[in-house]
């Protein structure tokens, strides 16, 4: 056997530049780079490993937890056939990736995690940032990752990475496994020689399969939907990473089986199909909630059904209801008591376009979804042209970036107002232009997100929302995108705090107690006095942006246009008014509210929501 003296971060890396996935027959190299904050932890052993290696691109960030959002920015918008990896110090370097790595597992997106961790030889315990225990030493602040991932391991001497680097391959690549991995490197490990096997550092090519449905389950599937009076399909995220976008429109188009789409499978048809009935759920159109409540079977491609997806169990009142589940991953194909077809939805869908030929739905239930969906086009008109004074209501905004951009640019966000007013009001066009995290809905995630999905796919627009309290929460990854020269265009939707969960405290009898970007006052000790100014802009421009401040929906769409023409990366503050709201079409979300208060909205909101908690169903 012939051998390699490396370090356990050379070897690390050597391996990671070897790796190739292929589906379809298209073979890509699985790893862009690595992101992260060099500290103590990993500086001499990773660190040291990269600057051995230029041609594995290093990009350093400001903050561990974006490094992990860029990550799953980037994969996301790869359909999961590129990751990164992210390295980090130990301690506080490694904690501020967890919340990056819930969001990358509960997405199914493959983030791979080099924690470094304290001296694995010990002798000189506790170093520094070490979190000690009286009952173990066997234990460091890493371990906290292992709900997290889908994968972890520690390497203590560095022949371990042997046996671990092809389970960490196994797991990143996998359509039913995949999320963040996590390997975590004691320092003195990192920096370790060892004589590694050459072999290990072959090319290897890890084939994505698309594994075909169990035939006794596809031919009872064929027969439900035959039999269907009223069919819909849920298409999930699992739509889009399947590259199934296709499959899928001829299926819906032969059979007039209506879509309606989550958050992550947004997209996965044009808005204008005659079959895409948009949103589904909670915040959902009436077209899709209005199918969903009488559908006799649930076609569910590659979701998970959350509870905005079935509106907390709400959607679906047809008591016959049955679900047929496409997807790669056991435990939700099993979802709803359903009929699993544990396989790739492409493939299921070109089989099953074969099976069910010649099977139509009703001439009168494809009219009932062309009138709804024409409704709902002069619905959705109706709220991007609202011209409302002074300042305009958040759709005013969703209607003046879509009449602007280009149907391929994508527009990204996470959390707050936007995703529900998006997921019901954004005209997508194109697979993967919207860009919409809902799995964690993480403050935060947008700008770095942004960063990875342009380094994804530099020939399209990235246009990022986020309103003023996630932007306080995490701009800082604007420096690195002028670090790179990478140029996203974020627009910052100011309306004086938590515009969504201040809508949610009222609708729950609490007044937005706590919402709103206000002075405390000495008089009433409380969060109501003058409002708090922030100027957004100039803290965007200290960065390296270059901004620009809009004073009407006119002068915005003339701002859109002019940073489209630009290089780099610029940031649009535009004023709403906060209090202008997109309605909810018939649909639900549980939230609980307090059993007993002495308020009387408190009480009132009790009493309606458990009202509503009756239409919760079960699906034995
Ligand atoms: C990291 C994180 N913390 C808290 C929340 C809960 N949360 C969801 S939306 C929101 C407010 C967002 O405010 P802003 O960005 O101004 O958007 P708006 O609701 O005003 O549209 C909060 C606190 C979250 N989703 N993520
Ligand atoms: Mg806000």
């Amino acid at each position: 056997m012939t051998t390699i003296r490396l370090t356990t971060a050379q070897a690390l890396i050597r391996f990671l530049k070897n790796q190739y996935v292929e589906r379809d027959g298209v073979e890509t190299l699985f790893f862009a780079g690595m992101l992260g904050i060099f500290g103590h932890g990993n500086v001499a052993g990773i660190g040291q490993a990269l600057q051995e290696n230029p041609d594995f691109k290093y990009i350093m960030v400001r903050n561990e937890q974006a490094a992990v959002h860029i990550a799953s920015g980037f994969s996301k918008m790869k359909n999961r056939m590129q990751a990164f990896a992210c390295t980090s110090s130990i301690g506080p370097g490694a904690t501020n990736m967890i919340t990056g790595a819930a969001l990358a597992t509960i997405n199914r997106l493959p983030v791979l995690l080099l924690p470094g961790d304290i001296f694995a030889r010990r002798n000189v315990a506790p170093v520094l940032q070490q979190l000690e225990s009286p009952n173990t030493q066997d234990i460091s602040v890493n371990d906290c990752f292992k709900p997290v991932s889908r994968y972890w391991d520690r390497i203590s001497r560095p022949d371990q990475l042997i046996t671990a680097l092809p389970e960490v391959m196994r797991v990143l690549t996998s359509p039913a496994d995949t999320g963040a991995v996590t390997l975590s490197l004691p320092q003195d490990v990192q920096a370790e020689a060892y004589d590694f096997p050459e072999e290990l550092f072959r090319k290897r090519v890890w084939h994505i399969s698309r594994p075909m449905a169990d035939r006794e389950m596809l031919a009872r599937a064929v027969q439900w939907i035959k039999a269907s009076k009223r069919p819909l399909i849920v298409a999930g995220g699992g739509v889009l990473f399947s590259d199934a976008t296709r499959a899928l429109d001829i299926f819906a188009r032969q059979t007039g089986i209506p879509v309606g789409e989550t958050q992550a499978g947004k997209g996965s048809l044009p808005y204008d199909h005659p079959q895409c009935l948009g949103a589904i759920g909670a915040t959902g159109t009436l077209p899709a909630n209005r199918i969903a409540h009488d559908a006799d079977l649930v076609i569910g491609i590659g979701t998970r059904y959350s509870d905005f997806t079935t509106a907390s169990k709400t959607a679906f009142q047809n008591p016959e209801v049955k679900f047929i589940n496409i997807n790669l991953f056991e435990m939700d194909a099993f979802k709803h008591s359903g009929l699993p077809l544990l396989a790739d939805a492409r493939a299921t869908l070109e089989e099953l376009v074969q099976s069910v030929r010649g099977c139509q739905v009703t001439p009168e239930y494809a009219e009932e979804i062309r009138n709804l969906k024409e409704d709902w086009e002069a619905e959705t008109d109706r709220l991007y042209h609202l011209d409302h004074h002074p300042v305009p209501g958040q759709s005013e905004v969703i209607g003046a970036i879509w009449e602007t951009i280009g149907e391929r640019d994508v527009l990204m966000s996470a959390a707050g107002s936007q995703p529900g007013d998006l997921h019901k009001l954004w005209r997508a066009k194109t697979p993967n232009s919207y860009h919409m995290e809902y799995g964690y809905s993480c403050m935060g995630y947008e700008i770095p997100a942004s960063l990875g999905v342009k380094m994804a796919d530099s020939a399209r627009e990235v246009y990022v929302w986020v309103g003023d309290g996630t932007y306080l929460m995490n701009p800082t990854e604007i420096l690195t995108a002028v670090q790179e020269g990478i140029k996203v265009n974020i627009i910052v939707v100011d309306n004086s705090g938590f515009g969504s969960i201040g809508s949610l405290s009222t609708s729950l009898g609490s007044e937005g107690f706590g919402t709103r970007f206000r002075r405390r006052d000495p008089k009433t000790g409380n969060l109501d006095g003058a409002k708090l100014q922030v100027d957004f802009a100039a803290n965007a421009a200290s960065l390296g942006a270059e901004v620009f401040t809009p004073g009407s929906i006119a002068e915005f769409k003339q701002v859109l246009e002019k940073t489209r023409e630009l290089d780099h990366t610029s940031v649009i503050v535009i004023r709403t008014d906060r209090e202008v709201k997109v309605p909810g079409y018939e649909s639900w979300w549980d939230v609980a509210v307090a059993e007993v208060s002495t308020m009387p909205s408190v009480r009132q909101a009790r009493e309606e929501y458990e009202q509503h908690r009756k239409d919760e169903k079960y699906f034995l």
